[in-house]
């Protein structure tokens, strides 16, 4: 099988080479733009340079030149990850440039060529007096005629950590305290923090060194320091780490989240491409007050072909139930009723004779959502454990799944509360199947409907 049939096709990837996080996040006179930490001269990680996109719908992305390259002293090591903010009009990347790890900023008229501050770095090391275990990755917002940014950290032997400064020009900056502080549960270092407030609370995003996933806090913002109320995940399905959200002009907060590989180096590094961004997801948050995710609508502005099916009962043993729905890049929009059965969900990416597909299942006795990839693959060298987390559902609430496949994505949004995104390396140009299954009872599809997702790049 050709090594581009794994490439996405209508989520964000640059041309090629590897990409990790998103960057710089804006929407600038009604245009989305989108940086990432980019390598541009090879498929594995290095070279660290913020590439460039730009979108009318967060969709549909045209490439532009690179913005910030590793090209001085002070960040000659990387120019690492950051984020955008418009100062009086005028776009200002504030990035962390290594090594040592210091915070920078770049200025551009026109969103295309990029200036290094000569006052860089504006903040040169971390507080004095703190043990850190590293200084990376500021997020910055204005708020009461101040801007303020918040650096990713931790402080030796106790855990993560996020240093609150301020700022009245983007280039004196005041340290002030912790704006919050884990413990050692929640890792040692907090990569690529986000700060901002979301319906009544404040959302604190943080990707913790050593866990490598992605968490999220609710809580209030009081004296300048964030109280936490609960603890979540963004996506517990293995590859999505160091997400960046933004408030859009609109006024909605959006996010993305970059998608690891998960298939050995010497694959990336044949196929001359790592690493794809999420679809970009709304976040809103629930009176309980756990966040809520949902892909942008935009997204459905790809749709094309569609497929419609109502009133499907799901027997234990039964197959072959979606025999006119094939595909690699497909959204797919099910409701289904577990009725009495023990695990209900769908197969998909599946050969004809079953040799392979991948597993979305509901475990109603274990109460969890998993992507079973034992099966995904004859190639035994990418992954093919099994992703799960935590999911029950209420009596009488139905399963609610939105799945987007795009080759070698698997993107699930399950009941508005749970994200789950895996990647999967079928081999055989006919793992194209898709059906439904139950075991231990019968369940019911109350309603399911398909898409074939047109190329987005
Ligand atoms: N990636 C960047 C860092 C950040 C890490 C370097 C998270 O700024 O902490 O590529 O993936």
């Amino acid at each position: 099988m050709p090594a581009n049939s794994q490439r996405p096709r209508y989520h964000f990837l640059p041309p090629r080479n590897w990409m990790n996080d998103p960057n710089g996040l804006v929407q600038f006179r009604g245009e989305y733009h989108l940086f990432y930490q980019h390598n541009p001269d090879a498929a594995v990680w290095g070279n660290m340079t913020w590439g460039h996109a730009v979108s009318p719908d967060l969709v549909r992305w045209r490439h532009l030149p690179h913005a910030l390259h590793p090209d001085r002293p002070y960040d000659k090591d990387g120019v690492f990850s950051g984020c955008m903010v418009v100062n009086d009009g005028v776009p200002t990347a504030v990035y962390t440039g290594t090594q040592p790890e210091v915070q920078c900023i770049a200025t551009s008229r026109d969103m295309v060529a990029w200036t290094k501050d000569t006052r860089n770095p504006v903040i040169a090391a971390p507080p004095s007096g703190l043990e850190v275990t590293g200084f990376r990755d500021p997020y910055v917002w204005k708020e009461d005629g101040w801007w303020w940014m918040v650096v990713g950290s931790g402080m030796k032997g106790q855990g993560g950590a996020i240093l609150l400064y301020r700022s009245r020009d983007l280039v004196q900056w005041e340290y002030l305290h912790p704006a919050a502080v884990g413990d050692p549960k929640t890792g040692t270092m907090w990569e690529c923090p986000n700060l901002f407030p979301l319906g009544d609370r404040w959302v604190l995003l943080v990707s913790p060194i050593p866990l490598g996933r992605s968490i999220y806090f609710v809580g209030r913002w009081e004296n300048r320091r964030f109280i936490y109320e609960l603890q979540g995940e963004l996506d517990p399905g293995g590859p999505f780490y160091a997400p960046q959200a933004f408030r859009d002009e609109r006024g909605r907060r959006i996010m993305f989240g970059w998608l690891r590989e998960e298939r050995p180096q010497s694959a990336q590094v044949a196929a001359g491409w790592s690493g794809v961004m999420t679809l970009p997801r709304v976040l809103t948050l629930r009176p309980d007050p756990r966040l809520e995710f949902a892909p942008a609508p935009e997204v459905e502005s790809l749709r094309g072909k569609h497929f419609r099916k109502d009133d499907l009962t799901v027997a234990p043993g039964a197959r072959g139930l979606l025999p006119d729905l094939r595909g690699d890049c497909l959204e797919l929009r099910v409701e289904i009723d577990p009725g009495q059965a023990e695990t209900v969900g769908l197969l998909l990416r599946r050969s004809p004779g079953g040799e392979e597909e991948t597993r979305l299942v509901y475990d109603r006795r274990a109460t969890t959502l998993a992507i079973d990839r034992a099966r995904s693959s004859a190639d035994a060298t990418v992954a093919r454990d099994v992703r799960s987390t935590p999911f029950t559902l209420a009596p009488g609430e139905p399963l609610r799944l939105r799945v987007f496949l795009d080759r070698s994505v698997v993107e699930v949004y399950a009941n508005g509360h749970t994200c789950l995104t895996s990647r999967i390396y079928p081999t055989r140009p006919d793992s194209l199947g898709l059906d439904l299954f139950a075991t231990g009872g019968r369940a019911t599809v109350r309603g399911m409907r398909a898409w074939e997702m047109q190329a987005a790049q």
